[in-house]
Order: structure tokens, then C-alpha cells, then sequence
């Protein structure tokens, strides 16, 4: 089988599951000021350090977490294994900058583990390629570092090869110590201005021995699925091994679904802030999105064959913020009653709707009315196609009736909905079932 055809196997459930929680958690929940406080506050080591010494999350109960995501209709999460900063949330035997050496003493990973899958949601890591933490991390002239302006870390010599075993060693540990990890999200390749000529230049693929790192993943973790910011081209007719099997924009929704070289479309999944940050930070109430923009979003992706991924930022007690927490429930009690148009659901053949979006799974349509109008929907080709028209979360039928001056259309059926009104305003979803 070739590598494009192993990457759609591998990515079923992924398309599938359509929604998942992405975790940000670390010792930045502290200061709450978002998880690159230490690099745009140009703190030193020290600085941060006392964050270290003062972590102590004395109400972290992931099984709370895992049974919100459930109630919302996540199929997935991503923790934060380690971000940017180096921390690391689980016990791992190459460093000592872990939360087993904190005041709590707990490896978090493991607990969030067993949580989530008891709960039947697939499990993610998210593990950061940069390292503001490990002395072989090049630190000077490095753009993301924030100490790069200072004279002692310009002379410093860093041995490449150190970092490369310690992050390779840390992804064998998670994916070995841990069961079946279901999804590993790095984070980030990038090019490196500043050191241009030296081999910090391309921060990609092969700086992170990215082919030796995936081949070892997949013996790990045969099935794993691997995000596309190890470097390697996705889109290519076989894509590389190391190029991951979804592509991954951040907080920019695509204008239209991701597709390769030969306009197949590919895997993607949009990764998203409910509060502009995704470390903790202490948001005013306006700055978080509303409960209906990231229904719409999440509807808007899947209309595009992909995925969203809604990140919570955990406080430094260890509690998701009550904001968050009412966002995801009100998201939970949509798709409740109308999550059979989301999961499993793909790109419909038929164009953009003026009212809404549309979703399919086989030759059921669903129609997600974003404007509501006044009584009459134009459903563009459709006339004669409809077998069957219901409200999808109370399964009320739906008349198609042409309106007076439905003979200006005679391709396209009409949708009377004069209770439009006692929907959900968020989306009232029509559950159309077409004729085969
Ligand atoms: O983990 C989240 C981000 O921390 C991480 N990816 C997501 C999933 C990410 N790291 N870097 N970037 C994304 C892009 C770089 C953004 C930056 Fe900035 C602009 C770095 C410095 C200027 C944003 C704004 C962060 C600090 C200020």
C-alpha cells in the first residue's frame, strides 16, 4: 500500500471524530498570562524557575476534564506533554523539569491518560520541538528564544545531537509508558533567520531527524496519527513518511478543504482559541468567542472535510476557566440533539447555500440554517431530489412546498419553515434525505 492510501486508513476515525479538546497546561498558568509569557517577558531561567517551584495544582482531576470534553462531543484531546518552555508533564527519566519534581508530585500525563480513555475519548500528545529549557537547544540568535539577546548565550556552544536523543528519547517514553496513544501533534518547524549558514537555519525535517523519529513512532504506535509540523511535503502524489498525516492551520480558517498535488482532498484539522490565548490568562468576558461562532466554525470545517480542535487553558489550580466550561456545555447541548451531522459527515457535492452550510454522510444531507430568514428556503438543484425532510433534532417533518415565485426556479426545492423561529438560533439543522 502506498503511503497516501496508509495515510487515509490511518486517518478514519480522525475524519470520523471531526472534534476534539487541545489542552494548554504548564507552569505559565501561573503568571496567566498566556504560555509564551517567558519569551515575550524576556524572562530568564531563573525568573521562570519560580513558577517551578511553586506549581502545586492541589484540585487537577482530569476525569473532570475528559467528562466535559464527552458532554461537549469531543471525540479527541491533545495535552500539552511538554510546550515551548520545556516542562514537562510527565515523569521522564532524561530531565529533572518535571512535574513529578513539583511540589504535586504527580505525573499529570498519566492521570490525564486514564482519565480520557475512560471516558472512550482518543488520546493526543502535544510535544513542543523547541525547548527554551534544554542547554542544547539553540538559544542565541534564535528568534523564538527568549533570552537570544543576551552576550552569554551567544558564545555558548550547543551540541545538536544532545537535544535530538532527548526529544527523540521523550517520544519514546510517551509512547511506550503510556498504552495506546492515538495522536501526537509536534510543534513547530521553522526557518531561522538569524542563523543563517549555521545548522540552525532550517529548523525542519532533518534538524529533528524527523524520518528516523517517525519510523520509530510507528513501531511504537503502528496507528498513530501524526500532525505535519515535523517538516516534509503532505501534499505530494505519495506523501513523504515524515510529512505527517493531517495538515494543521492555526486560528486561520481555510477557504475551501485541504487538497494534494492532484486536488485530492487531504486530511486537516483547525486548531483554535476560545479567549485569544491558549495558556491561561485572565480574559475579560468579550474576548471570548461565542457559543454560536465556534458551532458555526466547527460546521464550517466539517463542510470542508475537516476537523476543529477548541483549546481550553487550564488555571494553575488545575481547573478549565467556568467561561470555557460554559461554552463547552452550551456546544455540548447542540450537539446533543444534532451531532449526526457532524461526526462521520464530510464535504457535501453541492455548493455553499446562502443561508447556511451543508454537511453529508452518504445520501443523507444536512442542512445548518446560520440565517433563519423569513419562512422560505431555496435549496439550489434540489427539486425532485428529496425524499425526506426533517428537523433533525426532533425528527419534525419538514414540508418542501414551492413558494408563489418558485417557477423563477425550477431546479430548486423549497423548504417552508415558518417555525424557524422555535429552532435553535444558533443552527437549525434539516436532516434531507435524498433520493439514491
Ligand atoms: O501551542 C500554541 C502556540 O503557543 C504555538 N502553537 C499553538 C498550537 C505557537 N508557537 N508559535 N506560534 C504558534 C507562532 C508564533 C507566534 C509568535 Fe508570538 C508571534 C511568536 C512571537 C510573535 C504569539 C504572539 C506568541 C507571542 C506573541
Amino acid at each position: 500500500m502506498g503511503l497516501f492510501k496508509e495515510r487515509a486508513k490511518r486517518t478514519e476515525w480522525f475524519m470520523d471524530a471531526r472534534f476534539g479538546m487541545f489542552i494548554h497546561w504548564g507552569l505559565y498558568a501561573i503568571p496567566a498570562r498566556g504560555e509564551w509569557v517567558r519569551s515575550t517577558e524576556k524572562m530568564s531561567i531563573e525568573t521562570y524557575n519560580q513558577y517551578f517551584e511553586e506549581f502545586n495544582p492541589v484540585r487537577y482531576n482530569p476525569k473532570e476534564w475528559a467528562k466535559l470534553a464527552k458532554e461537549a462531543g469531543m471525540k479527541y484531546a491533545v495535552l500539552t506533554t511538554k510546550h515551548h518552555d520545556g516542562f514537562c508533564l510527565f515523569d521522564s527519566a532524561y530531565t529533572d523539569y518535571k512535574s513529578t519534581n513539583t511540589k504535586c508530585k504527580r505525573d499529570l500525563v498519566k492521570e490525564y491518560v486514564e482519565a480520557f480513555r475512560e471516558e472512550g475519548i482518543k488520546i493526543g500528545f502535544y510535544y513542543s520541538l523547541l525547548d527554551w529549557h534544554h542547554p542544547d537547544y539553540p538559544h542565541y540568535g534564535d528568534r523564538q528564544h527568549p533570552m537570544r539577546e543576551e552576550e552569554s548565550f551567544k558564545n555558548a556552544k550547543h551540541n545538536w545531537k544532545n537535544y535530538v536523543e532527548y526529544f527523540h528519547g521523550q517520544v519514546r517514553e510517551l509512547l511506550t509508558n503510556y498504552g495506546k496513544i492515538d495522536l501526537m501533534w509536534f510543534d513547530f518547524s521553522y526557518e531561522n533567520e538569524n542563523l543563517k549558514g549555521t545548522e540552525f537555519e532550517h529548523m525542519s525535517e532533518e534538524t529533528w531527524g524527523a524520518k528516523e523519529l517517525v519510523t520509530m513512532m510507528r513501531e511504537l504506535q503502528p496507528e498513530i496519527v501524526i500532525d505535519n509540523r515535523l517538516g516534509g511535503d503532505a501534499r505530494k502524489e505519495e506523501p513523504d513518511l515524515h510529512a505527517g498525516d493531517f495538515v494543521s492551520p492555526e486560528c486561520i480558517m481555510p477557504s475551501s478543504e485541504e487538497v494534494d498535488s492532484l486536488g485530492r482532498s487531504i486530511p486537516w484539522e483547525l486548531c483554535l482559541t476560545l479567549n485569544e490565548n491558549w495558556g491561561y490568562a485572565k480574559n475579560k468576558p468579550w474576548e471570548y468567542k461565542s457559543t454560536e461562532n465556534v458551532i458555526h466554525m466547527l460546521v464550517e470545517c466539517v463542510s470542508k472535510n475537516g476537523n476543529m480542535l477548541i483549546n481550553v487553558g487550564p488555571n494553575a489550580k488545575g481547573e478549565i476557566p467556568r467561561e470555557s466550561i460554559r461554552v463547552l456545555k452550551e456546544i455540548g447541548e447542540w450537539m446533543r440533539v444534532n451531532s449526526d451531522s457532524i461526526y462521520g459527515c464530510k464535504k457535501s457535492e453541492l455548493e455553499k447555500p446562502e443561508w447556511g452550510r451543508y454537511t453529508q454522510k452518504g445520501n443523507m444531507l444536512y442542512a445548518h440554517i446560520f440565517d433563519r430568514g423569513v419562512g422560505s428556503f431555496r435549496l439550489p438543484g434540489l427539486e425532485g431530489r428529496i425524499k425526506k425532510a426533517r428537523i433533525l433534532e426532533d425528527g419534525a417533518e419538514v414540508r418542501i412546498e414551492r413558494p408563489w415565485n418558485g417557477s423563477e426556479y425550477p431546479k430548486d426545492a423549497f423548504v417552508q419553515l415558518e417555525i424557524a423561529g422555535l429552532y435553535d438560533e444558533k443552527d437549525t439543522v434539516l436532516e434531507l434525505e435524498l433520493k439514491s
